[in-house]
């Protein structure tokens, strides 16, 4: 029998030993390399967290897999058993140039099933955690869950690229939502930007382009917060191949599918 409460006391230690780790290289030099572009950053931090976390997963628990960002883990091309979904840093943009909103996040699934999600904003200390069937959590608080809101009083976070000529999405698509929501906002992490949907700071969340890790964590929360995941058509996410993302509190999900993205 798999010992959940075990699994979830680790992976709450280990991601908050990580984070202090993270919080303690400010001090020191930065090892800064570039991946597919220019702008695709990787650290070393990026590596040795990935890697703190591989370490101690396999030694606790040889039987469960890895996916990581960095490739550290294990070449995960199904989701049987228990899987870590894993960034060690995601917004490492923002981790580089603004020593702030960035995140770890772990989510940990069990057959495919999303078990437990967590997204630690390192800089303000705050762990936001959820199990599955049991709510989501801010540092031991629970989050209320989450109640309606009409577009017009909505805000919405999105990267501002995907209202420019890009290669995802027709720019006008999201165009009018853009006009029609209270406000946007973008934070450049998206583990965080799903934990603040979560915790109801942000009403929605839409890209068209994620990974698995980006997102594993994150999903869980707004589960658990009693908000709707999917994809931009409506269909579930896939955690190994990722693909397009939209979040959002109850019943603004399906205004906005219905009335924003029919025409995807
Ligand atoms: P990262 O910092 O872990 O790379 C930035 O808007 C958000 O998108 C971050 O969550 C970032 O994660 C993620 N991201 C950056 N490049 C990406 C890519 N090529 N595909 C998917 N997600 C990406
Ligand atoms: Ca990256
Ligand atoms: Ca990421
Ligand atoms: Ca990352």
């Amino acid at each position: 029998m798999t010992n959940w409460k075990q699994i979830d006391t680790y992976a709450k230690k280990w991601i908050e030993e990580a984070g202090e780790k993270l919080r303690c290289s400010f001090e020191k030099k930065l090892n800064i390399e570039t991946k597919t572009n220019p702008n695709d950053l990787v650290t070393n931090m990026d590596r040795e967290t990935e890697q703190f976390f591989l370490d101690k997963i396999t030694e606790t628990f040889p039987g469960h897999r890895v996916l990581g960002e960095e490739g550290m883990g294990d070449a995960v091309s199904d989701l049987k058993g228990i899987v870590w979904i894993i960034d060690p840093i995601d917004g490492t943009m923002n981790f580089i140039h603004q020593q702030r909103n960035f995140a770890i996040s772990i989510g940990i699934l069990e057959d495919g099933i999303g078990k437990i999600g967590l997204v630690y904003d390192v800089v303000h200390d705050e762990l936001y955690h959820a199990f599955k069937g049991q709510g989501a959590y801010m540092n031991d608080k629970e989050i209320p869950k989450l109640k309606e809101v009409a577009v017009k009083e909505a805000i919405l976070s999105l990267n501002a690229t995907w209202v420019t000529e890009n290669k995802k999405l027709d720019p006008s698509i999201l165009a009018p939502l853009v006009r029609d929501v209270r406000g946007t906002r973008s934070y450049g992490s998206a583990a965080l930007e799903l934990a603040f949907v979560a915790a109801g700071r942000l009403d929605a969340y839409i890209t068209p382009r994620l990974s698995p890790w980006d997102f594993a964590g994150g999903a869980i929360l707004i589960e658990e917060a009693g908000g709707e995941v999917s994809d931009l058509y409506g269909n579930p996410l896939d955690y190994i191949k990722g693909g397009s993302l939209f979040v959002s509190k109850p019943g603004l999900h399906k205004e906005i599918r219905e009335n924003y993205l029919k025409n995807l």
